[in-house]
C-alpha cells in the first residue's frame, strides 16, 4: 500500500467519503486511489472556489466534512474565499492539498509557493506530512480536528512523494472531542438575568437554530418575556410552518438599531455580540445600546442544546407552550416582478424539506417575513461576506441530501464568481433549482455608496456597479453547461417555471430579470 491508498483508506474509515476535487500532477497518485479503493464518492469541480464552496455546503447539511483536493498553493488560493465563508460559518472542511515531492522543493519549479502560509489564516489546523508513512495518521488526525466542535477547517499539505512511497496501512481515528457542557454558574447567571424584570432577549446561533434547541428557546421566552434573535446570517436554520419563530436583527445598521433598541440584557447562545458588517461615518459599529449588559451563556462549540435545556430548567420553563409558525404561506403573486411578489411567490412554493440556500442579496431583502409561514425547510446564509458561496454551497448541500430539494436563490452579480458549479449540478444531476435574480446590477452597493457618505459619485463610480452593457445571458450559460432554464420577465411565467423546476428532480435554471 502507498501514501495515497493509505490516505484513501483513513478518510473512510473515518467517515470521510465525499471528496469535491480539483486535481493536478501532484495529486496523480491520490485520483489513482480513489479508484482502487471502493467508497469515496468524488465530484470534480472546475474551480477551487467550487470545490470548497461545496465542501463548505456538504458540511452545514451532513454535519461531517468532506474533503476537498487541492492543486498546490495556486489551487488553494483559488479556494480560499469560500474556505473564508466556510470558516466563519462553522463547517467542518478536510482540505487535502498536493504539495511537490519534498526532494524537488528546492529547485523552486513553478509551482512552489508557501502553501501552509496561504492556508494559516484560513484553517484551524494545518499540517504538511513529511513521509508516506505518517500520511495516514496525519490524515486520522485532520479528521479529528475537522471534527472537534463546532467544525473545524483541517488543511493537509501531502508532497507528491508521500503519496507514491511505501505506507504501513490505513491509521485508526482518535477520539473525536465531544462539545463542552455549559456550567452550571453560566446557566444560574442567565436564569437570574431573565428574573430580574429588564428588557432581555436571547440571541442564537449555530445548534441552537436547529428545531430542538429553537424550541426551548422559544419556551425560555414565552416563561419570561424574552425576546428571541438572531443574527442577519446564519449557517442553518430549521425554519418555516411548525419551527419556533425568531427574529432576524436586519443588515442595514439604521434597521438593526431600532431592533435592539430596547435591548438592556443580551444573552448569547453561541452567537457572538451584533455588530455592523461594515464601519460607517456617524453609525456606531456595535448595535446594541451602549448599557446594554451582555452575557455569554455558551460558545459556539459548546452543548447548546444542554446549555438551552438547563435554561429552560432553572426558569421552568420545560412545560410552556414554544411559539410555533402556523402553515399560512402568501398566495401566488402575479403581475410584474418585484421583490415583494417574488417573495410571496417562492414562500407559496417552497416545497416541504427543502435546502434554501441564500444569496439573493438585495433582492431577498423581503424574503425572511413572507417565507416565515412556508412548508418546514432549512434556510442557509453566507456568514463570510465573500460573495460566490450560493452556487457551490447548493452543490454540496445537495450531494450531502440526495432526497431533499435545494432552492438556490442566487443574485447575477455573486453568481459570476462561481458559476462553473451548474456544470457540476449537471455532471452529479444534483436537485438544484436556481433562481437567478439578473438586476443587471451590484445593487446592494449603490445603497453602500448612500451610506459611506462618498460625495457626488460620478460616472465612472456608477459604472463599477453596473454590471449590464453587456447584459448576462444566464440562460444561455446555464445551458452551455449542461444546466436547462428558462428567462421569465413577469409573475405568471416564474409562477409556472418554478412550480415545474421544482416538482421534477434535477438541476434547472430560471433567470428572473428584474
Ligand atoms: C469576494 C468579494 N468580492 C467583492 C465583494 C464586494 N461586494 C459585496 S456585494 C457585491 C455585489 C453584489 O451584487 P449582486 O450579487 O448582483 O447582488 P444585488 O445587490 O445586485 O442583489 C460586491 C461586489 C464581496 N463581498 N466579496
Ligand atoms: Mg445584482
Amino acid at each position: 500500500m502507498n501514501g495515497a491508498e493509505s490516505l484513501v483508506r483513513t478518510l473512510l474509515g473515518g467517515g470521510v467519503d465525499v471528496c469535491f476535487a480539483n486535481p493536478g500532477t501532484s495529486e496523480m497518485h491520490f485520483v489513482v486511489a480513489l479508484d482502487h479503493v471502493a467508497g469515496m464518492r468524488c465530484v470534480l469541480g472546475l474551480f477551487e472556489g467550487v470545490v470548497t464552496g461545496a465542501a463548505d455546503g456538504y458540511g452545514r447539511m451532513a454535519d461531517k466534512p468532506a474533503a476537498t483536493l487541492l492543486h498546490l498553493g495556486p489551487g488553494l488560493a483559488n479556494g480560499l474565499a469560500n474556505l473564508h465563508n466556510a470558516r466563519r460559518a462553522a463547517a467542518p472542511v478536510l482540505n487535502i492539498v498536493g504539495d511537490h515531492a519534498t526532494y524537488h522543493r528546492r529547485y523552486d519549479a513553478p509551482l512552489t509557493s508557501d502553501i501552509e502560509g496561504a492556508a494559516r489564516p484560513f484553517s484551524d489546523w494545518v499540517r504538511t506530512s513529511p513521509d508516506a508513512k505518517t500520511v495516514a495518521a496525519d490524515a486520522a488526525e485532520a479528521i479529528v480536528a475537522a471534527r472537534t466542535p463546532p467544525g473545524r477547517i483541517a488543511t493537509l499539505i501531502l508532497p507528491a512523494d508521500t503519496a507514491w512511497n511505501p505506507a504501513v496501512g490505513p491509521a485508526p481515528l482518535p477520539p473525536i472531542p465531544a462539545r463542552a457542557r455549559v456550567a452550571d454558574t453560566a446557566v444560574t447567571e442567565a436564569a437570574a438575568m431573565l428574573r430580574s424584570g429588564a428588557k432581555t432577549a436571547l440571541l442564537l446561533a449555530g445548534a441552537a437554530l436547529r428545531a430542538p434547541g429553537l424550541e426551548l428557546a422559544s419556551r425560555i421566552a414565552g416563561a419570561t418575556g424574552a425576546r428571541l434573535l438572531v443574527a442577519n446570517a446564519y449557517t442553518r436554520m430549521e425554519r418555516g410552518a411548525g419551527r419556533a419563530l425568531i427574529e432576524p436583527i436586519p443588515y442595514p445598521v439604521d434597521q438593526a438599531l431600532p431592533v435592539l433598541a430596547n435591548v438592556q440584557q443580551l444573552i448569547l447562545v453561541g452567537a457572538k455580540p451584533p455588530v455592523a458588517f461594515f464601519a460607517y461615518p456617524d453609525k456606531p459599529s456595535v448595535l446594541t445600546p451602549p448599557d446594554c449588559r451582555i452575557f455569554r451563556l455558551a460558545q459556539l462549540d459548546e452543548d447548546l442544546l444542554q446549555a438551552l435545556e438547563a435554561l429552560a430548567d432553572a426558569v421552568g420553563a420545560r412545560k410552556h407552550q414554544p411559539a410555533l409558525a402556523p402553515h399560512d404561506p402568501p398566495a401566488l403573486a402575479t403581475g410584474k416582478i418585484t421583490t415583494e411578489a417574488l417573495a410571496r411567490s417562492i414562500a407559496a412554493l417552497i416545497p416541504e424539506r427543502a435546502i434554501v440556500v441564500d444569496e439573493s442579496v438585495t433582492t431577498g431583502r423581503d424574503f425572511w417575513r413572507f417565507t416565515r409561514n412556508s412548508r418546514p425547510h432549512d434556510w442557509l446564509k453566507n456568514m463570510g461576506g465573500s460573495i460566490g458561496y450560493g452556487l457551490p454551497v447548493a452543490t454540496g448541500a445537495a450531494v450531502a441530501c440526495p432526497d431533499r430539494k435545494v432552492l438556490c436563490l442566487e443574485s447575477d452579480g455573486s453568481g459570476m464568481y462561481t458559476l462553473q458549479a451548474l456544470w457540476t449540478h449537471a455532471r452529479e444531476k444534483l436537485d438544484v433549482t436556481t433562481v437567478l435574480f439578473a438586476n443587471r446590477s451590484y445593487a446592494i452597493l449603490r445603497h453602500e455608496l448612500a451610506n459611506v457618505q462618498a460625495a457626488n459619485p460620478g460616472r465612472i463610480a456608477l459604472d463599477m456597479l453596473d454590471i449590464g452593457h453587456p447584459d448576462l445571458d444566464w440562460v444561455g450559460l446555464a445551458r452551455g453547461m449542461g444546466v436547462d432554464g428558462a428567462r421569465v420577465t413577469e409573475m405568471d411565467g416564474f409562477n409556472r417555471e418554478l412550480e415545474a423546476a421544482l416538482r421534477r428532480k434535477g438541476p434547472y435554471l430560471i433567470e428572473v430579470v428584474l
